[in-house]
């Protein structure tokens, strides 16, 4: 980065600073993960410098040749990795995946049937504050206060009620197996359509660890940077009868010009997810995040549903007298990152919770196995019951990193930025 340190040294400093951040603490947010470095270069490319408005050979500009490879290879490995029909890889975001699905299908004011925020669903689900909530009649299903897992009963007792045009499945906090299969069935019931949102689990998904909702949905969206491991994108996988609805909705419904850098950074994850290693890494994801939260249990913390099918867990923190809000915090000052989060039936709010999430894909992608998450609940569990006491986090942080040696991240590049 040496251009970038000579024209604009703040910038440089910021970004030399998060690269050692992420180095130096343990990611435990559920939604995030570390990028390959060959995902990184093509979304740092030249493509950032290209309008391509249109799809693959049918642009509104000149020019497009190169970029229509790497479009062109984009959907064709997204549909391989997903076994899907169809593949949209233009949204820039997952909020702008799941706009274009509704945009596509639905009139203003349809009623949509989804999963509570509250319960582990997410803004673009139908939040009042958010688009969805604001354009659309939203109803929720929530878990079941005793399983604190989907409740199928509930789910289709209220899609009988309201008869939904659709039906939302997915989740952004929500540590259980979806079995998508039932909700196809209750929408084939109401005559609903059916859309998932697979972010949380896409790389899961692709992995064959979590069962696809490609088979039995007519559209699947996703964001590409959690599980999956890409850049910070958006994509929609349908089957080839919504292709040119859903095409015309993302572009020109919603969005202009798409971000080519990403798009071809976007092809360089499939192209790693599609490899091997990529399932043996999956395998490892929940396989931690199965032993952190055994680990957690056995130091006293409850986690949401008793356990986890998948790569991340909710830990109620009521029974430690700690809010979530406060577990952030001091596990920040010990170099471990959580969120806050909402437990199901919460009594705290959204700013304070009586949660966190915590999640194993960025761990593991830096090579951590069994016995790290073992330390990782030992940490956690010391840093949290130092909550007051400044000098023994900082002591916690100061092992942490010691304990992280073992595991570098972009520390040759960290190591060019500082001597460049
Ligand atoms: N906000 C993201 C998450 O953390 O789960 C989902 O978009």
């Amino acid at each position: 980065m040496i251009h970038l340190k000579k024209e604009d040294p703040e910038i440089f400093r910021a970004i030399l600073e998060e690269t050692k951040r992420q180095n130096e603490g343990i990611e435990l947010i559920a939604s995030e993960n570390f990028a390959s470095r060959a995902v990184m270069e093509a979304a740092g490319s030249s493509m950032t410098n290209k309008y391509a408005e249109g799809y693959p050979h049918a642009r509104y500009y000149g020019g497009c040749v190169n970029v229509d490879v790497a479009e062109d290879i984009a959907i064709a490995r997204a549909k391989e990795l997903f076994g899907a029909e169809h593949a949209n890889v233009q949204p820039h975001s997952g909020s702008q995946a799941n706009m274009a699905v509704y945009f596509s299908m639905l009139e203003m004011g349809d009623t949509v049937l989804a999963m509570d925020l509250a319960c582990g669903g997410h803004l673009t689900h139908g939040h009042f504050k958010n688009f969805s909530g604001k354009y659309f009649n939203m109803v929720f299903y929530g878990v079941n206060k005793e399983t604190e897992q989907l409740d199928f009963d509930e789910i289709r007792a209220k899609a009988r009620e309201h008869k939904p045009k659709m039906v939302i499945a997915g989740a952004s906090a929500y540590p259980r197996t979806i079995d998508f299969a039932k909700f196809r069935d209750i929408c084939d019931e109401v005559g609903a359509v059916l859309m998932v949102d697979m972010a949380h689990i896409a790389g899961l998904v692709a992995a064959g660890k979590h069962p696809s909702p490609v088979p039995v949905s007519e559209f699947v969206t996703s964001t590409t940077h959690k599980t999956l491991r890409g850049p910070r994108s958006g994509m929609i996988l349908c089957r080839e009868e919504f292709a040119k609805k859903i095409n015309s909705e993302v572009f020109p419904g919603i969005q202009g010009g798409p971000l080519m850098h990403v798009v071809a950074a976007k092809a360089v994850a499939f192209r790693e997810a599609l490899q091997d290693d990529f399932r043996d890494y999956q395998e490892q994801v929940v396989k931690n995040a199965s032993v952190l939260a055994e680990s957690l249990a056995s130091k006293g913390f409850r986690i949401v549903s008793g356990g986890t099918d998948n790569h991340l867990m909710l830990v109620d923190l009521s029974g430690k007298g700690v809010t979530g809000k406060v577990a952030e915090k001091c596990l920040d000052e010990a170099g471990l990152t959580v969120n806050k989060n909402l437990i199901p039936f919460d009594k705290e709010s959204p700013f304070v919770t009586s949660g966190i999430r915590i999640g194993t894909p960025a761990a593991t992608t830096r090579g951590m196995k069994e016995a790290e998450m073992e330390k990782i609940a030992e940490f956690m569990d010391r840093a949290v019951a130092a909550r007051d006491r400044e000098k023994e986090l900082a002591f916690i942080k100061q092992e942490v990193r010691e304990f992280l040696k073992a595991f570098p991240l972009y520390t040759d590049w960290i190591g060019d930025m500082e001597a460049s």
